[in-house]
């Protein structure tokens, strides 16, 4: 365990901010110095989540840099990159190639791909705690027409399913990266030829899997980023429980915004809906699991992923306890110190290291805390929010944490982990 003073509230805030305002650009706020060279999509979202407990000006700079990157598709791209780190991080702008496409903004390079859909809900957050009511209703007025825009790519180009969810078609946009649920999608993929990748990240998972990541990345991209291509030829994709959830958070959010744009919220209800009845394909009995559209399969693992359509406030109440049981059961928070684990632990590739395999991790503990709360849970809302400030307050704003004696991982002075320490901070979770 790293040793780290526990720090009071206020000082714990203090060096919360002092690590957002090093990470901020001037423009936006990069993930971690170093290794998160530019802006990341739903990294961007949560930070606007927290700072926007204090500054909605400085919540909507954060989106609205994001969504500088904002493809004519609506697609919301999952990097959106600094000129002036262009080789700093790999694949980089000379990858993705984005300034080829007629869809791609002008002089904004970014990624071919996207991340979970959670700014709807940011926005609504925003909204909600904003101390200056005007300047929010501006905010959610200009940035309502590019939600919509979204959203509409996710209902139209992404379900490749037919069924009312959107696929994710490389494992980065699920924002779980090294998650076990995409080993086996992985190792179907036919002959992937050996070093795309240039250097592997410590810390990382399968060699292998690192040149197929690239490789799917490169068949997209070489496809021209197509809709149809996605639908008939694309070798990965997958309907994701989290990444769904989200989704559907998102619509019931903009359901809720609707109004302040003087829009009519009918067409999110229905999205909502459209989503819940998709998840039902998910549902395993006890958990919902990833749908490999390309398999026919559900995956067999069982991860944090799981619990993402909790985020529906209209989830039917038994599937609601049987996953506050799960989740609650030695298979995930019964059995870890520092939960909540993202990979359940008894699984044979549970790893409390290595990304997305096992460590906690402060935004996936954000989510499942406003499912908690949503579903009217106060006392696992509330034990969520205390076991997450205990992991920062112990280890500091690291990327992510081991679940059973807490101790950082990954990156130092990570900004989602200080950004949502404000937020529960603010909610006063510890008292
Ligand atoms: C990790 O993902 C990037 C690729 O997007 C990587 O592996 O290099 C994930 O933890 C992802 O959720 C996160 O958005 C990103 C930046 O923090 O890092």
């Amino acid at each position: 365990m790293e040793g780290r003073p526990a720090v009071d509230d206020t000082a714990l805030g203090r060096e919360a901010w002092s690590v957002l305002d090093a990470n901020w650009t001037g423009t936006a706020t990069v993930p971690a110095p170093g290794l998160y060279p530019h802006q990341w999509n739903w990294d961007s979202t949560f930070v606007a989540i927290g700072v926007g407990r204090r500054d909605t000006r400085r919540a909507g700079a954060e989106l609205l840099s994001l969504l500088a990157g904002q493809w004519r598709t609506g697609m919301v791209p999952h990097i959106v990159f600094r000129a002036t780190h262009a080789d700093a991080y790999f694949p980089g702008p000379s990858v993705w190639c984005s300034q080829d496409h007629p869809a791609a903004p002008n002089g904004v390079p970014t990624s071919g791909l996207t991340q979970p859909p959670l700014h709807a809900l940011a926005v609504w957050w925003i909204w909600r705690h904003a101390a200056d009511r005007d300047e929010a209703r501006a905010l959610v007025r200009l940035l309502y027409p590019m939600l919509v825009a979204q959203h509409d790519y996710l209902a139209t180009t992404r379900d490749l399913g037919g069924g009312g969810l959107a696929a994710i078609v490389h494992p980065w946009e699920s924002g779980m990266d090294d998650s076990p649920v995409w080993d086996a999608p992985l190792d179907a993929l036919a002959s992937v030829p050996r070093g795309y990748r240039p250097g592997r990240l410590p810390g990382r998972p399968l060699d292998d899997h690192d040149d197929r990541y690239v490789w799917l990345a490169l068949r997209y991209r070489d496809s021209g980023y197509d809709g149809t291509y996605l639908r008939e030829d694309h070798p990965f994709a997958i309907e994701d429980p989290m990444f769904n959830g989200v989704w559907l958070a998102s619509c019931h959010a903009l359901a809720e915004l609707a109004p302040l744009a003087g829009a009519d919220p009918g067409p999110h209800r229905e999205a909502a809906e459209r989503i819940r009845e998709g998840l039902r394909r998910l549902w395993s009995g006890d958990a919902f699991h990833a749908l490999d559209l390309r398999a026919g399969r559900l995956s067999p693992v069982c991860t944090v992923g799981a619990f993402g359509p909790m985020l529906d406030p209209g989830l039917p109440s038994d599937q609601v306890a049987k996953l506050v049981s799960l989740l609650e059961s030695p298979r995930f928070m019964g059995a870890a110190g520092y939960p909540v684990p993202s990979c359940e632990i008894r699984a044979t590739q549970f790893d409390r290291s290595r990304y997305w395999r096992g460590p906690s991790w402060v935004n996936t503990n954000w989510l499942l805390r406003r499912a908690a709360a949503v579903h009217g849970l106060d006392d696992l809302a509330r034990l969520l929010g205390i076991c997450t400030l205990r992991l920062v307050r112990q280890a500091g704003f690291r990327e992510c944490f081991d679940p059973f004696d807490g101790s950082g991982r990954g990156s130092r002075d990570f900004s989602w982990s200080a950004a949502l320490t404000l937020d529960l901070l603010a909610d006063n979770v510890d008292v």
